[in-house]
């Protein structure tokens, strides 16, 4: 019988449960259920309703048996950086508290006066910003040390979720560097950080690396679903195993595209030279100790606020068509600029910079979606340029995969400022990348490289060119 394993990959603003398997040579997926995730407040915080997320999971997991399938394994992964900490009896000591939430205000600077910008990022490797996992825990630690001080188990929340079904706790790798506290070049917790921070060392589990097989399910569940299965370790980072699912990394630069756009390169080794600290890119660790050089630029999140701010009465879709009917409108923001990162109206702020700014004020829809799309644009080819002068070279292609590679309008804007082929898809690339690692860990694909290959087959890529005239996509 085939081997069916099941991939679960929760994003910012929704999560899927994708089943997978391989059948002549070709990866086949069935979206089995989907779910939307979103940011609550609770007790005056920014939060992720993670108990609400593991029912979505429980829900998708006995669904597979309307679909006749028992898959062999599961794998969990989500955003990164946020995270559970459990007291003595496993219980958890906070609500998960979202990156999004200002707790983390100020607290990068007292961070980096205490450890220096230059050390933190020749050990770790990894890109300053406010709300990585070390700012969230030291804001934790000043402003309610009475939690921490009872935290016996420090568990992201992918981590978290595989704990759930199955009683283990570990910290998978390549949502742990996100945090700021793993050494880049033991690729382990980093002590001599977390004890300058003043924080406990021993809540910080075990590294378990993706393909690693972290237990069964807890026998409750197993009578719950009718059947047991292996959690098997993907790259728990949605980025991670987003960037595997890229098919061809030579010469490439991939966009990650969804809540947030990552843009980087995939290397060996971390790079952590003065210009790449400079220009802000950050080295996460990934599937068989490769690095994601990459930066993360503000992404679909600004038009997913702007919805929201109208209501949801305009589709995506709707709001890229509206954006193509404004011609003589040219305003753009800096999207990487803070104010960004969760405003209390995201189409004031918008209006707000560009009147600061001395632009014309976007005041309709079609307005407001074309400033958001030009102004990414503009930030993925200042990044294209960054990595070009990092790298002394010229990359040829873009390849953007997830979500976002569905907005066309996007893809060929991207061919436009970077002059650059552009390729979209695979779309489900998190789920895919999530998928092949439990694959490999089967024996059922033999590495990555030929992962990629089997991707490369099996889903659909488009081309976008170089055009001054309308969306131009072949093939
Ligand atoms: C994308 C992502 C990014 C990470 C951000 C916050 O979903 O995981 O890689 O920087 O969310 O966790």
């Amino acid at each position: 019988m085939k081997n069916h394993c099941l991939a679960v990959d929760i994003g910012a603003s929704s999560g899927r449960l994708i089943l997978g398997d391989l059948h002549e040579g070709t990866l086949h997926l069935e979206e089995i259920h989907r779910f939307e995730n979103q940011i609550i407040e609770k007790k005056g915080h920014y939060c992720w309703d993670v108990e609400a997320l593991f029912a979505e999971i429980k829900a998708g997991i006995k669904k597979c048996n309307d679909f006749g399938v028992q898959p062999v394994s599961i794998g969990i992964d989500t955003w990164a950086v946020d995270f559970v900490l459990l007291d003595e009896h496993d219980q958890p000591l906070t609500e998960a508290i979202s990156y999004r939430d200002p707790r983390t205000d100020g607290i990068m600077e007292e961070v980096v006066d205490l450890l220096m910008e230059e050390r933190l990022y020749l050990e770790t490797g990894i890109q300053f910003q406010k709300f990585n996992t070390i700012y969230q825990l030291y804001a934790l630690k000043k402003q309610n040390p009475e939690v921490l001080e009872k935290a016996k188990s420090f568990l992201m929340i992918p981590d978290y979720l595989h704990y759930l079904l199955t009683g283990e706790k570990a910290n998978e790798y390549t949502n742990a560097t996100s945090t700021q506290l793993i050494n880049a070049f033991t690729k382990k917790w980093d002590k001599e950080i977390i004890d300058t921070l003043g924080l406990n060392f021993e809540m910080f589990q075990e590294i378990k690396m993706p393909k690693e097989t972290l237990g069964s399910l807890r026998s409750k569940l197993v009578e719950e679903f009718g059947f047991d299965m292996d959690v098997i370790l993907p790259a728990t980072h949605d980025t991670g195993s987003a960037v595997l699912a890229v098919p061809e990394l030579e010469d490439t630069i991939y966009i990650s595209s969804g809540t947030w756009s990552l843009i980087g390169v995939e290397n060996h080794f971390p790079i952590c030279v003065t210009k790449a600290l400079d220009y802000n890119f950050t080295n996460e660790g990934g599937m068989d100790y490769q690095f994601r050089f990459l930066k993360n630029i503000m992404g679909l999140w600004m038009i997913q606020e702007v919805r929201r701010n109208y209501n949801n009465q305009y589709t995506f879709a709707e709001l890229v068509e509206l954006s193509q009917d404004v011609s003589l409108f040219n305003s753009t923001v800096n999207v990487d600029d803070q104010r960004f990162l969760k405003p209390d109206n995201m189409i004031e702020e918008i209006q707000q910079y560009c009147q600061e700014t001395n632009q014309q004020i976007p005041e309709q829809p079609g307005e407001i979606a074309k400033c958001v799309f030009e102004s990414l644009a503009n930030s993925y080819q200042k990044a294209v340029s960054e990595l070009e002068d990092i790298f002394e070279k010229v990359f040829n292609t873009v390849n953007v995969i997830g979500g976002g590679c569905q907005n066309e309008l996007l893809n060929q804007l991207i061919a436009n400022v970077t002059q650059k082929e552009v390729y979209a898809g695979p779309v489900e690339a998190t789920a895919i990348g999530n998928l092949v690692v439990q694959l490999i860990a089967l024996g059922e694909i033999k590495d990555i490289e030929k992962a990629r290959h089997i991707i490369k087959q099996s889903f659909e890529v488009k081309k976008y060119v170089y055009s001054n005239g309308n969306p131009f996509c072949i093939g």
